[in-house]
């Protein structure tokens, strides 16, 4: 989609640091880090959030790539965080459906 950040990342448009890519999604670190380990998961079709998803083996692919990518980068024994911000009351930025994983600290409880 024009004008949207991700999909100009999924096309090498703009620089990204690359951790997985298959046919369907692609892991790379988050600019802005909130922890040691931070990576986003994307689909390379542009869905805008959580309530236009519909494909539940896609979705299904997200938390499983994350899940393969911490085990990869030694984290995920320890443990980690999943996060999908929708909209503005959670906190999304930005419109292009992603799963954050955050790890190598201990995460605190409730969110902010
Ligand atoms: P959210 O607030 O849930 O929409 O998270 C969006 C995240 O995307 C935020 O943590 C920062 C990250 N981000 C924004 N622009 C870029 C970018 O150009 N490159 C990378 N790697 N991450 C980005």
């Amino acid at each position: 989609m024009e004008n949207c950040i991700f999909c100009s990342i999924i096309k090498g448009d703009i620089p990204g640091d690359i951790l997985y890519s298959d046919d369907r999604v692609l892991a790379f670190k988050d600019v802005n880090a909130q922890a040691p380990e931070h990576f986003l998961v994307i689909p390379k079709e542009h869905i805008a959030n959580a309530n236009d998803a519909s494909d539940e083996a896609l979705m299904g692919r997200l938390s499983i790539t994350a899940a393969n990518v911490a085990k990869e980068r030694g984290f995920a024994e320890k443990g980690y965080r999943l996060v999908m911000n929708c909209n503005e009351y959670g906190g999304q930025t930005v419109s292009h459906i992603h799963l954050h994983c955050l790890g190598g600290r201990q995460m605190t409880w409730p969110p902010g």
